[in-house]
């Protein structure tokens, strides 16, 4: 068991605005970048925390990413608010822009977001919890760099591509909500693998040869990553290739590895969220629209199964009482980053 640093939340907070400032960010994007990895940190998914400080650096470093660049932000007509982050990283753009697909979405029903042109590294559900905070239900995808080989095929194509959702619920402490990578295992996970040199799971990933492999390093070395769920999983990430690449004219993860030439930064790509307005579906009685949530989720927990999320609104109380631990390894790889 390596030894770990104990950090307060603020702490958290305080040592990545400083990491990222430190890097030429400008303060609205280091904010937005902070919230994000202290969010990541606090509820345990260590993968899309400060973990991530050095992957950031790393591609700042790499002189493509703006560092400042404000997100130009159109709202016309249509139920499709888009936003231009003009090749900065993400956060930001989602952040100025939310309040204005909840607008859309309780005026149309249904709305869209979508955001073109950013670096993208974050985990999906800060997103979809901030679009349930407004009692909408929420859908968020990415694509990411083409790591994962599709189900029956022998060369990467597909990105990790996470698939996240929520739904509001009025009356329990928070929101319905999953979000994963539609690869067996997130990249941030087989990096973590690769770093700690502990074995994968098994069948997340192919050597060279194309054999099923436990060595994260054979998977990253000309090895790849595999869909979960077989062919379902393959078709879950086309579609988010599709919708969240092809569809609104941005990269697909094939195109933002091609793009990276090697250089290994976050990827570069768009991202698609849609937003639904409860009130606004079924027949007039939203009442009984969510009873009939809150009685499929009894059913669910009433036989002992646990709704995603869960584990993460526990850690995130836990960490708000005792601060987070973090293995002294990455703390002094982020020391290192503030000399
Ligand atoms: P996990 O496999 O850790 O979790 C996936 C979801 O399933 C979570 O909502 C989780 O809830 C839930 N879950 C886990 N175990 C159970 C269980 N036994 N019963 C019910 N629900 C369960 O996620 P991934 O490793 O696939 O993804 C991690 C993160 O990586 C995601 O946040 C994703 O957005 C991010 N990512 C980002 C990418 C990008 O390009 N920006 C690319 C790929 C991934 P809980 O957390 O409570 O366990
Ligand atoms: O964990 O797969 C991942 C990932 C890709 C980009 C950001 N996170």
């Amino acid at each position: 068991m390596s030894k770990k640093v104990n950090l307060s939340l603020d702490q958290v907070y305080d040592l990545s605005f400083q990491v990222l400032s430190k890097f030429g960010l400008s303060d609205a994007h280091a904010g937005a970048i902070a919230r994000v990895i202290f969010a990541g940190e606090r509820d345990e998914c260590i993968s899309h925390g400060v973990y991530r400080l050095g992957v950031l650096a790393h591609t700042i470093q790499q002189n493509h990413v703006s560092k400042t660049a404000e997100p130009l932000i159109i709202v016309d007509e249509t139920s499709i608010v888009k936003v231009d982050a003009q090749y900065a990283f993400s956060p930001l753009a989602f952040e100025k822009s939310v309040e204005q697909l909840a607008i859309k979405t309780k005026q149309m029903g249904i709305a869209a977001l979508q955001i073109n042109h950013c670096y993208h590294f974050s985990a999906l559900w800060p997103e979809v919890e901030a679009i349930a905070a407004y009692g909408l239900v929420g859908l968020a995808m990415t694509p990411s760099h083409a790591w994962v080989t599709p189900a029956g095929g022998n060369s990467p194509v597909l990105g990790t591509n996470p698939l996240a959702f929520s739904w509001p619920r009025e009356h329990a402490e928070n929101p319905y909500v999953f979000d994963f990578a539609t690869s067996a295992i997130a990249r941030g996970d087989l990096e973590l693998h690769h770093r700690t040199n502990t074995d994968l799971p098994d069948n997340v990933a192919i050597d060279k040869e194309g054999n099923i492999t436990k060595d994260a390093k054979a998977a990253m070395d000309g090895g790849s990553m595999l869909t979960f769920g077989g062919y379902k999983g393959s078709a879950l990430s086309t579609m988010i290739e599709l919708m969240s690449g092809s569809l609104i004219e941005d990269l697909t993860s094939q195109e933002s590895l091609k793009l990276d030439d090697g250089q290994k930064c976050t990827p570069c790509h768009g991202e698609l969220l849609l937003a639904f307005d409860p009130s606004k579906f079924g027949l007039g009685n939203i009442a009984k629209s969510e009873a009939s949530a809150e009685q499929l989720f009894k059913s669910i927990v009433g036989q002992g199964a646990r709704l995603p999320s869960q584990r993460r609104f526990e850690a995130r109380k836990r960490s708000h009482e005792k601060g987070v631990f973090i293995s002294e390894h990455i703390y002094s790889e982020i020391q290192m980053l503030l000399k």
